[in-house]
C-alpha cells in the first residue's frame, strides 16, 4: 500500500467538513494526489445507506441494524474507493471512519467494543487509518454550531448524555491509539484550529510520525 489513509473525527458541529477542505488543500499543495470521501457514504450504495441512517423518520432502526448498515456502507466504500485509491498511491482523506462506529454505536448506543472489533476485522482485514485527527470540543458548543447550520438529523436528535458518551469514547480511543491519533482543540477560532492542524500535517508529511 503506497498511499496514506487520513481520517477526521469528532462530535456534532466539531468542524469536520470545514477543516476537511483545509486539509485537502494542504495536501494538494504538498504535492499529494488526494481522494476526499466520507462515511457513511462515499459510493452510490453507501450514500443510499447514509440517507436511511440519517433520516429522522426511521426512528425504529435497531442498534444492531444501525451497526451493520454502517459496516455495509464501509465494505462497499473500501472495495470501490478506499483500497483502489491507496493501491494507486493516492492519499485518502475520509470524513469519519470506524472510530465513529466505536464512538456512536459503541459509546453512544452501548454495543460491546469486542463485537464491533469482530466485524471490523472481518470487513477491513488489516486496513486502519495512518493518521486520525480528532476535533474535540464541549458537546454544548458543538451542538450549538450544528444547530445554527442545519436541521437536526436522526443522530442529532439524541439526548445530551448520548453525546457525552460519544465524546468520551473518542477520547478513550485517542488514549489507546496514541501512535495514530492527534487531538485538536476545536473550541478555539478557526484560524487557531487550522494552525494546530497545519502543525500535525507538517510533521506527518515529513514522515516524523
Ligand atoms: N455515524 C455513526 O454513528 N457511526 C459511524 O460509523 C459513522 C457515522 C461513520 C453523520 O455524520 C452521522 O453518522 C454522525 C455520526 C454517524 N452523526 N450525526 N449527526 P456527519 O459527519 O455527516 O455529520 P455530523 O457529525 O453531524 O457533522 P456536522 O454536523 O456536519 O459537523 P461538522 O462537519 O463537524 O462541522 P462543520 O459543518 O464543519 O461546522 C459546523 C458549523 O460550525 C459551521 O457553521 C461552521 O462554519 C462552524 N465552525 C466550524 N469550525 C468553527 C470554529 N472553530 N469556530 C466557530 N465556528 C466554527
Amino acid at each position: 500500500m503506497v498511499g496514506k489513509f487520513i481520517t477526521v473525527e469528532g462530535g456534532e458541529g466539531a468542524g469536520k467538513s470545514t477543516n476537511l477542505d483545509f486539509i485537502h488543500q494542504y495536501l494538494l499543495q504538498a504535492g499529494k494526489k488526494v481522494v476526499m470521501t466520507r462515511e457513511p457514504g462515499g459510493t452510490p450504495v453507501g450514500e443510499k445507506i447514509r440517507e436511511l441512517l440519517l433520516d429522522k423518520q426511521q426512528a425504529s432502526i435497531s442498534d444492531n441494524a444501525e451497526l451493520l448498515l454502517m459496516f455495509a456502507a464501509r465494505a462497499q466504500h473500501l472495495e470501490q474507493v478506499i483500497l483502489p485509491a491507496l493501491q494507486a498511491g493516492s492519499w485518502v482523506l475520509c470524513d469519519r471512519f470506524t472510530d465513529a462506529t466505536y464512538a456512536y454505536q459503541g459509546g453512544g448506543r452501548g454495543i460491546d467494543n469486542a463485537r464491533i472489533a469482530t466485524i471490523e476485522n472481518w470487513v477491513q482485514g488489516e486496513i486502519r487509518p495512518d493518521l486520525t485527527v480528532l476535533l474535540d470540543l464541549p458537546i454544548e458548543e458543538g451542538l450549538k454550531r450544528a444547530g445554527e447550520r442545519s436541521e437536526p438529523d436522526r443522530f442529532e436528535q439524541e439526548k445530551h448524555d448520548f453525546f457525552h458518551r460519544v465524546r468520551q469514547a473518542y477520547l478513550d480511543l485517542a488514549k489507546t491509539n496514541p501512535e495514530r491519533y492527534r487531538i485538536v482543540d476545536a473550541s478555539t477560532s478557526l484560524v487557531d484550529v487550522q494552525k494546530q492542524i497545519s502543525h500535525i500535517l507538517e510533521t506527518f508529511c515529513a514522515g516524523k510520525e
